[in-house]
This record gives structure tokens, sequence and C-alpha cells, in this order.
């Protein structure tokens, strides 16, 4: 359904409104240029003769060959991949006012319009979505105060301590130079070069080496401010706080080998799970918490708050619901909104202030800078997704694409010609006031001792994690050092892995087929050339919590199936009610069934039905669906069991440890793979978990879904690997 100006849809809001005002709809329009003429051909540009040469009087060829010519704009330097989704916020109640005067987050009676992108660092704008990589999570609340712009990630920390080495990091990870290879890859000898020689960088790589940077889904993964920012209240009082977006669907992930295959398969795996979610009305919710921390106990931690390479544990001080965001619409146009919106951390509004965190620092000059060239000049707020929901006034004038016509003579201030206007508002009417801060110090081009300790979160990240968990980020970390080339950069790396973990440092190695070099102190290269390395020693210490619940993804919420994609594998005489019960028991509870044949179109249930073929073998792949369903029928079974992809497709969705259910004969195909002789053992073992058998009589609808609702059985990993 597309939106027009008398139209204004399901999520009635003030932006909304804002946005149909520019958008246009050709549905029963003749065709125009862009001057308004009608046009009555589109197909054969004006010539000399039929077969003469084209002439250059043709001014509707020129306009639209024109246009087409500079239809691409500069892509985002970085977190050029991307997409995005309209919704809103609300509050739960008015209790964090003691806390903040924002409005938007007080006031539980407005819904606050956002828009959410979501992208990828490093690939480019036609990049795969599956990258192992850090996602961008980025939110524009439209206030009724103004807009502010949380741009954070779906990782609560970040690889640099000071803004100033933004450019190095990307130009370390980004395709290397001489020859633009690898796309969207941190595999290569520039990325771990430059992070061999970071020490700081090292809880931020726990954390993109592990499976949070495979998500299965934009819609199950966190979103983290990142920063420690503060909260300010009406008495003008401060509160440091910390940003959380927890998903209601929990936190998921795909398998590397699963990922690796998606980027082949469906390149655009993400983005079309969120499009179809949102179409299908099953809207993406996370819950908006903050952590807490009062200004007199900036100093009561053993890192610092302003230093972005730390978290602070949720056991030291707990994540505080403070209601929740919901994503309830797709663009109408990806380029006009996904492509065109310009987010800034500086974008804020009264309540939310920065702190001298110095990689927040330096964001705020970065942000409009790169809009000045990507968007085309210093008029890209004016572009109608970049918007605030108030009308702006004030004595900017001009510029490349300006779109507002301000009226009068007065374009300064102060003035009397144009009766004083626009005039300052009064502060109790509303506007910014900073936080007043005391600063004090030198001017001074360091970094602050106090951002020393560089590996005791990482060490609590590592042994926080559940096995399988470890074993995956022992299993990148082999996999991307595997893939440099210069062995003085592994040597470095696997030093400094000991400093994190001993045993993780060994099994990197060991796969690498290396030794673990003799521990060095590692250089902390960050520093100026005449700083003096042994005021700016690396710390060494215990983590103040050893393990933390919540960087687990093993304990994340696991009570749901929607939206789970279950593939049914099903040929002609399929079992009538096989099919129908379980595919009836699955989607009331939010799943969606596909069914996957030999080929397209129809085949007949066992009743004579007609049962419609969503995708065959062909286009259909195991790594694109959650969980597997072979109904009974000793014909479609047969069919299936001469399908090698039907073969293939168990085997691969056993190998990434899911869910897997079989009625009646259809346990004939499981037999048939590699996962058969698994069921052979006794059932219980890991070998066999999540594979659900039904004797074609009982009803396992309820044993699949509490199998689905396990997201992976990761504990199958541990035995032996099947070829596929
Ligand atoms: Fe950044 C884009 C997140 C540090 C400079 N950044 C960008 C986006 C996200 C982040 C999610 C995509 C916005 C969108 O969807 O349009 N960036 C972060 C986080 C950081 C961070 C969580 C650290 C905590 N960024 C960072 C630094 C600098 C930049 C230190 C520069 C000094 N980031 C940019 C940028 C981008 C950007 C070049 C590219 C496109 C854009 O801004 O609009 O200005």
């Amino acid at each position: 359904m597309k939106s027009t100006k008398s139209d204004v849809r399901e999520n009635n809001n003030k932006k909304q409104e804002n946005l149909a005002l520019h958008t246009e709809d050709s549905t029963g329009q003749p065709m125009t240029t862009n001057t308004g003429l009608l046009v009555n051909n589109d197909t054969s540009s004006l010539k000399a003769g039929e077969r003469g040469p084209s002439l250059l009087e043709d001014f509707y060829l020129r306009e639209k060959i024109t246009h087409f010519d500079h239809e691409r704009i500069p892509e985002r330097v970085v977190h050029a991949r991307g997409v995005a989704a309209h919704g809103y916020f609300q509050a739960y109640d008015s209790s964090f006012s003691k806390y903040t005067q924002a409005k938007f987050l007080t006031d539980p009676s407005r819904q606050t319009p956002v828009f959410l992108r979501f992208s990828t660092v490093a690939g480019s704008r036609g990049s795969s979505d599956l990258a192992r990589d850090v996602r961008g999570f980025s939110i524009k609340f439209y206030t009724e105060e103004g807009i502010f712009d949380m741009v954070g990630n779906n990782m609560p920390v970040f690889f640099i301590q000071d803004a100033i080495k933004f450019p190095d990091l990307i130009h370390a990870v980004k395709p290397e130079p001489l020859n633009e290879i690898p796309q969207a890859a941190s595999a290569h000898d520039t990325f771990w070069d430059f992070i061999s020689l970071t020490p700081e960088a090292m809880h931020m790589i726990m954390w993109v080496m592990s499976d949070r940077a495979l998500p299965r889904s934009l819609r199950m993964m966190d979103g983290f401010g990142v920063h420690t920012y503060r909260f300010v209240n009406e008495e003008g009082k401060a509160t440091f706080v910390k940003f959380h977006f927890k998903p209601t669907l929990g936190v998921h992930s795909v398998a590397w080998d699963e990922a690796q295959k998606i980027s082949g398969k469906d390149p655009d795996f993400h983005r079309r799970d969120l499009h179809e979610a949102i179409e299908a009305g099953a809207y993406p919710e996370w819950e908006f918490g903050v952590q807490l921390v009062a200004q007199e106990d900036e100093h009561k931690f053993d890192f610092d708050l302003l230093d972005p390479t730390k978290l602070i544990p949720e056991e030291l001080v707990p994540v505080q619901p403070i209601g929740k965001l919901v994503l309830n619409r797709n663009p109408d146009n990806y380029f006009a909104e996904t492509e065109q919106v310009a987010f800034h951390p500086g974008h804020v509004v009264p309540g939310i202030d920065f702190t001298n965190d110095p990689l927040l620092q330096g964001r705020l000059f970065s942000y409009t800078d790169t809009q000045l060239t990507r968007l085309g000049g210093p008029n890209f707020q004016e572009i109608p997704i970049n918007r605030p929901l108030n009308t702006v006034h004030n004595n900017q004038r001009d510029g490349h694409m300006r779109q507002q016509i301000n009226q009068g003579k007065t374009s300064y201030h102060p003035n009397t010609v144009g009766g004083g206007c626009p005039f300052q508002a009064m502060m109790k009417d509303g506007g910014f006031k900073h936080f007043e801060e005391r600063v004090e110090g030198s001017k001074i081009r360091a970094r602050s001792k106090s951002f020393m300790d560089f590996f005791s979160q990482a060490t609590m990240f590592f042994n926080s994690m559940s096995e399988p968990e470890q074993s995956h980020l022992v299993d990148a970390l082999r996999f991307e050092l595997g893939k440099v080339d210069i062995q003085d950069i592994r040597n470095r790396m696997v030093g400094l892995l000991t400093f994190v973990d001993k045993t993780l440092a060994r099994r990197v190695a060991e796969g690498l087929g290396m030794d673990v070099p003799e521990p060095q102190q590692p250089v902390n290269h960050q520093l100026g050339a005449d700083a003096n390395p042994k005021d700016y020693e690396p710390v060494f210490k215990k983590p103040a919590v050893e393990k933390s619940a919540a960087l687990s993804m093993a304990n994340t919420a696991k009570d749901s199936i929607k939206t789970r994609q279950v593939a049914f594998l099903a040929a002609g005489c399929v079992d009538a009610d096989s099919l129908a019960s379980v595919k009836k028991a699955l989607e009331a509870e939010g799943a969606v069934v596909r069914v996957v044949a030999p080929h397209n179109g129809f085949i007949k249930d066992s009743a004579g039905k007609q049962i419609k073929v969503d995708q065959s073998f062909l286009t259909a792949a195991s790594v694109l669906v959650d969980a597997v369903y072979v109904p009974a029928g000793q014909k479609s079974v047969t069919a299936l069991l001469n399908e090698p992809d039907a073969i293939h497709f168990i085997n691969e969705a056993y190998r990434h440890c899911k869910a897997i259910a079989a009625d009646g004969e259809g346990a004939d195909l499981i037999k048939a793979t590699y996962v058969g002789a698994k069921l052979n053992n006794k059932a219980g073992n890991d070998a066999v978990a999540g594979i659900v058998i039904g004797n074609g009589g009982n009803d396992l609808s309820a044993a699949f879904i509490d199998a689905i609702k396990q997201h992976r059985f990761w504990q199958r990993e541990k035995k032996d690997k099947i070829p596929a």
C-alpha cells in the first residue's frame, strides 16, 4: 500500500503526515517531463529519419539521460549497506522524569515516531547482509522538542578510544587499496595488522569474533548507545546513562558456514526478513532500557565511564526498562528514505547530553561533515526524512538544493525590520541548556591513564560465554587469522590473546599450526612519538565481574517461534493430515511455513487437494530457514529419497544445529541422511537433540514447536561434523 497526501495510513503520526506531503503516487497518472509537459512517446528518441542520427534538440531524451547519469550519490564512507523501517517509541510511565526532562521518555501518552536504520560497517552498498561485522543500529526519534538520534551498534563497546584513530581503523578494515579486496570482510592483513598494534581493541574484537556478528535477523539483535551519555532533569541535575535496546524475540545468530552460504543464496537475507516481517504484521519490538549511574559515582568502577571500550556489567548496574520501540511500516522508497536519512549523535533534545568520551566528542564533528558531501550540501536537513516535526525558523539561507521559501526582508538577528523575528525563545518555553559541567585542564594531546586496561573486560566477555559460543569465537579467529598472509601479524595477535585467556590463545594457535608466542608486554602503539611508554603501560587486572550473564546469547529469550521459517519437504501424495495439522499448529504460533517440493507449481496431497509449492529445491535452501519438517506419505517420501537436494537439505540443517521433524514414512528420509546413523544411538544424547520423530499417528507439533523455540542445538557440534 502506498501513502498519498490524502491517505495517511495505519501508523498515524505527525512524521507520517509530514512525509505524505512529499509522497507521490503515479497510479492513474499520465507521464510528464520534469517541467510538467505530458509525454506521448517514451520509447523512441527524436531522429532525422527513422534510421537517421538522434537530434540534440530532443529535450526529453536529454532530460531523461541527464537525470539517470546523476542518480547515484556517494555511498556512506562506513555503514554503506543498510535497511530501515518506520515505527514509534512509547514510554511505559513517567518515572524517569526524576532523571531526564526528555518528554518523549517520560510522557507515556506520547507515541514518538521513529525511523531505525540497520547497517553493516565495512561492506559497500551492494555487499552481502551476512558479512561477519558489527551491525549499525541508528534511531531517529522525531520528538515534539526536536530530533534525537541514537546512533549505536549491536555491540556495546568500540574498537578505539579516541576518534582521531577512526580513519585508521576504517582504512585498515576496508578492502586493501591496491586491488579493492576483500569486500565486506575483516579477514585480511591490513585489518589484523592494525588490530595487533592496537591492544585497546581487544574487548571489541571478542564481540566481533563472537556470534553477535552473525545475527539470524536484524529483529533478533540488541542495540546499544555504546558511549556513556548524560540524562539531565528539570533541576539541571545530571545522571550518567547507557542506552540498551533488547529485542523481545531474543538475540540469535546463524552459524559461520551458514552465513557464508546465505551470502550466495540470498545476499539480501536480512533486509528481506525485515521487510517481510513488517508486511506480515509481525512488528519487530525492542525494550528500551537504561543503566543509570549517579554523578557522584563516576569513579566508583574499576574502569573509566568515558572509555568506550568498556561496558558496565549488568551485575553492577541493572538495565531499567523505560519503554517500547516498535517498527510497523516499511519505507515507501529506499533511496528517498533509507539512503538519504542522515543521523548524527549530536542531534539531542533537552534532557540528554554528552560526556567527554573522546570517541563521542570526535563523532560530534564527523556526522554533519560527511553529509555535506554525501547529500550534496548544507540543506540535507530539508530532505523529507530528515525534517523535524516542527517547522524550522532561523536565519540560515540559500545553499545547494534549498527547499524552504523564506518570506520577508530579513535574514539576520537582531533585527527590527522583520519585527525581531524569528525571536529567541525563552528557556521556560523549551530549548537546550547544556549541562554545566566544570571543566579544567591544560591543553594536551594525550590519552587518559585510566584507559589503559585493555584486557580485563575482554576476559570477562570470553568467560561469560557458553562452551559453543567460545568454540565459535575460536573458529572465527582461526578463520580470520588463517586468511592473514603475514606470519608476524598472526604472532602478534595470538600474543595479545594470551592476555585475554591463555586457553583461547592456545586453541587459536593450534588451528593456525603455530606455537603460542612467549607472552610479551603488548606495546601500546596508540601514543605519540614522544610519549614515554612507561607512562602508558597496559594495566593487567582481573575483571571486577568474572562472568556476566547478559553477555551470553545462551541466556537469551527462547520462548517464541514467531516469524521462524519452516521448510516442509514434500512431493505428490504427501499425507494430507500429516502436512495440514503441523502447518496449522506452527502457523498458530506465528511461524511461516514454506512447502518445498521437487518442482514449482502445485502438488496433490493424499486427499487429492492441490497444495501450492512455495519453492522448488532449486531455489530453496536449508540455510534460509530455521527448521525442517518431512510429513508422512509413502509416495511423497519415495520421491524425496530420489532427490539428492532433499538429502542435502536435511544434512545441512542438521549441521547447522536446527530443529528437524519427520512424521511416519518421513522418518525414512531422515534415515537416508547422515542424521540417520545418529538416530540409531540412544535418544537423549546430544547428537539427536532437536530431532523430533512422529509415528504417523501422534501429534508431534508441540515437541517440534519446543525444539524450534530453542533456535539451535549447538551441542550437536561437539560430535562429528556433517559433510554438507
Ligand atoms: Fe559512526 C555512520 C555508529 C564511531 C563517523 N556510525 C555510522 C552509522 C552508525 C555508526 C550506526 C550509520 C548511520 C546510518 O545508518 O546512516 N560510529 C557508530 C558507533 C561508533 C561510531 C556506534 C562508536 C561508538 N563514527 C564513529 C567515529 C567516527 C564516525 C569515531 C568519526 C570520527 N559514522 C561516521 C561517519 C558516518 C558514520 C563517517 C558515515 C555515514 C554517516 O556517518 O552518516 O560520519
